[in-house]
């Protein structure tokens, strides 16, 4: 064996290598594939509005709110804090929580929230070098698809093997539920994978089914603690 070829087995394995050898790569959406939570926040907003509610997050409300994954856990969340004696039914929730989802379809067609760095060149490069690609999200179907089916492209869903959002299972991130649905339904072991994820939620829900995780840190979650994941970057850069 020659020098060369001896100092490439021997050169640690580069990140960029770690994503493309994983068999499957599993990507978050809210804040990974795209700077969304500034329009779910807007969307929230105008759902309270149209229901009649004198409710109003603004950006650092909603950071904390953000602590609650699920936009109808975090309703019922704020609702419990800013009116301890009154509790929302959950038709109630979900009423509410259909009015955004549909505030959040119509701004994402008006703002066109584009993809972060990185992202289209790592999926495109993904599906050259036949890697698998799947979703793993705590928000809902809809959602994934108002955003993808204009960031990405009109047929986004052929590109994913799978995709698992958030009413899918039983419960949402950082329970591992998600991830775990994705290994079963793609019949992978979790350390064949690779999750890609911005906050440290999405990190404990992948970490808890054992699976590695890169960390591409987003607007509200750029001071989270990312303590257990394989590397922690700014965006996905010449990384795909
Ligand atoms: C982020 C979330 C979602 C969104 C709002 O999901 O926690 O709840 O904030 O979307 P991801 P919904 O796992 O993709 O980061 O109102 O549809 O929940
Ligand atoms: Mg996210």
């Amino acid at each position: 064996m020659n020098v060369e070829t001896l100092s490439v087995l021997l050169r640690p394995r580069s990140l960029k290598d770690r994503i493309a050898d994983a068999a499957v790569l599993i990507l978050d959406v809210d804040g990974t594939l795209a700077e969304t939570e500034g329009i779910h926040r807007r969307a929230f907003n105008a759902a309270f509005i149209e229901a009649g509610f004198d409710w109003y997050w603004d950006q650092r409300t909603y950071k904390k709110l953000l602590r609650t994954t699920g936009g109808k856990e975090r309703i019922q969340a704020f609702g419990r804090t800013r009116y301890p004696g009154i509790c929302l039914s959950d038709s109630e929730v979900a009423k509410l929580h259909r009015t955004k989802t549909r505030h959040y379809g119509r701004l994402i067609a008006q703002h066109t929230c584009r993809l972060r760095p990185g992202v289209a060149a790592l999926i495109r490069n993904s599906r050259a070098r036949g890697q698998t690609l799947a979703i793993a999200t705590t928000t809902t179907y809809s959602n994934i698809d108002e955003l993808l089916s204009v960031a990405l492209e009109a047929n986004w869903c052929d590109l994913f093997a799978t995709v698992v959002a958030g009413d899918d299972v039983a419960r949402k991130k950082p329970a591992p539920d998600v991830y775990l649905e994705v290994l079963a339904r793609l019949g992978y072991g979790a350390s064949e994978c690779l999750a890609i994820e911005d906050s440290a939620n999405g990190l404990k829900a992948a970490s808890s089914a054992g699976i590695p995780v890169l960390i591409s840190r987003s607007e509200y979650f750029r001071d989270d603690d990312f303590s257990g994941a394989l590397a922690v970057v700014d965006d996905l850069t010449e990384l795909g």
